[in-house]
């Protein structure tokens, strides 16, 4: 029976523990660059097994909020460089979160002041985090996104296409494709956010058929054993809803699990950072049977659960054989060593909110660890 100290292999990347710190937006990127101060909080926690980075943008389009570090600028490459280094050097493994948020965005953040795109011209109706012209910053609502003509498409897969190289060359030991949350991947899925009547629209197939073609374009650039994805089936994250959760994911798996050897398959259970039951359509959303259905259909890459667990909900669930790792979030925000923590057996930090998102040190890099506390 492995245990989530044991090793693990995400296709091509090896995992010392099955102990994975989950993506976590910071915006601590000023002007999309990393930084010296996220080099040192990545390398801080580099004895997760396998580290999550904040999502990232690839390209100006899919950036929708402020700070938060990209993958489209050459001096973005060097400042993630310094991440990875920092975080190899300790023996750690990390991907990069390659995003597109699609809708989820503000005018003033797009290429020349341009209206965010989406599948439909539909507004999120939430709020993003933008900088204002004086330089301080401010909560917005989303803007009105446009609906991407069909011949955009191409330009958008070659964007991540661009994206996924870009991370090689910064050094990442591969990628998540974020398709979670609300974002643009999510936006084709769900049926509220998608009324398009080319073959992006309508049924599940070309519901699907974006995020099947993301995952194929990453693939052939840079290895399926190298490629992950993220899914959240239930999510009510960013204005985004779906009566047919498990007919939809259940078919995106299928076609997942035909693709054989991903790196990983991570699925955030219930609402993201929320609730663990919440569930979208008329049944709970069984995770069991997508699970059974990645695997039945081929799929061979690592199942990593996610979404408010504790230690020994991760142990029963890597345990029983139903996840080979999982990703936390909040616990490794405020827990560098949350690996040792679990090892020992110690009390955790608590998370300070307050400082979740922009700031500098405080609440990123200064949470003590157990020596420091005993
Ligand atoms: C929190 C704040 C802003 C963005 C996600 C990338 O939900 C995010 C995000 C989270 O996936």
């Amino acid at each position: 029976m492995p245990t989530i100290f044991d090793p693990v292999k995400f296709g091509d990347i090896e995992l010392k523990n099955r102990i994975v710190m989950a993506p976590l937006t910071r915006n601590r990127s000023p002007k999309a660059i990393p930084n010296d101060l996220n080099a040192a909080y990545y390398e801080q926690r580099a004895t997760a097994g396998l580290l999550i980075t904040e999502g990232t943008p690839i390209s100006q389009q899919g950036q929708g909020y402020a700070d938060v570090p990209g993958l489209y600028l050459p001096e973005a490459i060097a400042g993630w460089k310094k991440v990875t280094d920092a975080v190899h050097k300790k023996g750690g493994k990390i991907v990069t979160q390659i995003w597109h948020v699609g809708r989820v965005s503000h005018v003033s953040l797009q290429p020349n002041g341009g209206a965010p795109v989406a599948p439909s011209a539909i507004s999120a109706g939430g709020k993003t985090y933008i900088i204002n012209p004086d330089g301080t910053g401010a909560f917005a609502e989303t803007s009105m996104p446009r609906a991407l003509e069909t011949s955009e498409i191409a330009a958008i897969l070659e964007d991540y296409r661009k994206g996924a190289r870009a991370a090689i060359d910064a050094g990442f030991d591969g990628v998540e494709i974020h398709a979670a949350n609300g974002y643009l991947i999510e936006q084709f899925l769900k049926e509220n956010a998608n009324q398009r009547t080319d073959q992006y629209g309508g049924s599940i197939e070309n519901r699907a058929r974006f995020a099947l073609e993301v995952v194929d374009t990453v693939v052939k650039e840079i290895g399926a054993g190298r490629t992950g994805i993220r899914l959240s089936p239930t999510t009510p994250a960013n204005g985004i809803s779906e009566t047919k959760p498990q007919d939809v994911y259940n078919y995106l798996v299928e076609e997942l699990g035909k693709r054989g050897g991903l790196s990983f398959v991570h699925v955030v259970e219930g609402a993201t950072g929320g609730d663990r039951d919440f569930t979208q359509g008329d049944k709970p959303f069984d995770y069991h049977e997508l699970k059974n259905i990645y695997r039945k259909a081929g799929g061979t890459g690592a199942w990593l659960a996610n979404n408010g667990y504790t230690k020994d909900m991760a142990e029963a669930a890597v345990a029983s054989g139903y996840a080979d790792a999982v990703a936390f979030g909040k616990p490794f925000i405020a827990n560098p060593d949350l690996v040792e923590r679990f090892k020992k057996g110690s009390a955790l930090n608590e998370p300070d909110k307050n400082t979740f998102y922009g700031g500098g040190a405080k609440g990123y890099t200064d949470y003590p660890l157990i020596e420091a506390v005993a």
